[in-house]
């Protein structure tokens, strides 16, 4: 890895491991264009915002306040206003444990949220699901990505519908699945065996027809990871440069944050803030955020000093 890591690399100067590290990214991200639908995103100069609207009743961060399509539609609205560049609908929870849930059902749950927002939000819409019925439906209905938190691994026919609706595709790692992947999350080189996974996953959409321009990959946290884990991820998270592909991080309340800091899921945004900033610095070209408005004025910050340290 370290020779081949190295050069894919380029501009990004970083050791082969933890504690190897000689030297912070200094030189800035690869920039990357998007297009989604009508839209088209420039990763890598801004970091984008991707805010988090979930339609279920048991998400472990905000569940059951957004269940009504009605309240689920005027929050993602809200969300878009505050500066999110894309909307993430979803309708099965994937926290440790959660009950898997029926397609239909949740197709009842997204379907008519993401129609009115794909018309009214004015940014692209992205459809938070492992199904390939579910997907098919969402993109139907207007969403342009599908968030794919199994990297293409749980439904044979996802990576298909992608391709055949010409949207792009959210590779994400996971050890495991989400009713056992907190048990006894284990490594042997974390890094290295993520950036194996992801590259697995970015050949199945290949295989299946998505083109790879269209891919974003996501390391996962929190999928299968302990709080150290999640750590060094986060610390370690531009050797993923060389996957080639913008990186997208969701770190937004989740346990790792309430396990340092001693507070529930609504009162994280003070740690959400902390991991996005350090992702961006890190080489982030993307978080998936509940809290749009804050994070994207901590972001402005970060990004402007890493825009000067670029110039
Ligand atoms: N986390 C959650 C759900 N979907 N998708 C991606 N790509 N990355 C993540 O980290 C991620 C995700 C869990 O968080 P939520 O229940 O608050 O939505």
């Amino acid at each position: 890895m370290g020779a081949a890591l190295a050069r894919a690399m380029g501009e990004f100067r970083v050791g082969a491991g933890a504690g190897k590290r000689e030297g912070a990214m200094r030189t800035g991200r690869r920039r990357f264009t998007l297009r989604l639908g009508t839209h088209s995103l420039e990763f890598g100069v801004r970091t984008a915002i991707m805010g988090i609207v979930n339609v279920t009743p048991d998400s472990f961060s905000d569940g059951g306040v957004f269940f009504d399509p009605r309240a689920a539609i005027e929050h993602g609205l809200r969300l878009a206003a505050e500066g999110a560049a894309i909307l993430d609908v979803g309708g099965e929870s994937s926290r440790p444990g959660a009950a898997p849930v029926p397609a239909d059902e949740e197709l009842r749950r997204v379907v008519p949220v993401i129609r009115e927002l794909a018309v009214r939000a004015g940014v692209p819409v992205s459809i938070d699901t492992t199904k390939s019925a579910v997907a098919a439906a969402a993109l139907a209905a207007g969403a342009t990505l599908v968030n794919d938190v199994s990297a293409l691994r749980f439904d044979p026919r996802l990576g298909e519908v992608v391709a055949r609706a010409g949207a792009a595709l959210i590779v994400m790692h996971m050890q495991g699945d989400p009713r056992t992947m907190q048990q006894a999350p284990h490594y042997d080189d974390l890094c290295g065996e993520v950036i194996a996974e992801l590259t697995a996953g970015v050949e199945r959409a290949k295989a299946a027809g998505v083109d790879c321009a269209r891919l974003i990959v996501d390391p996962g946290i929190g999928f299968g990871k302990t709080l150290e884990h999640n750590l060094e991820l986060l610390d370690r998270l531009d050797e993923l440069a060389v996957l080639g592909r913008p990186i997208l991080v969701g770190a937004s309340r989740k346990a790792f944050i309430g396990r340092l800091l001693d507070l529930p899921a609504t009162a994280r945004v003070e740690g959400t803030i902390a991991a996005c900033c350090l992702a961006a610095v890190r080489g982030a070209h993307l978080v998936r955020v509940h809290d749009v408005g804050a994070v994207r004025r901590a972001l402005r910050i970060a990004d402007a000093i890493l825009a000067r340290a670029a110039a």
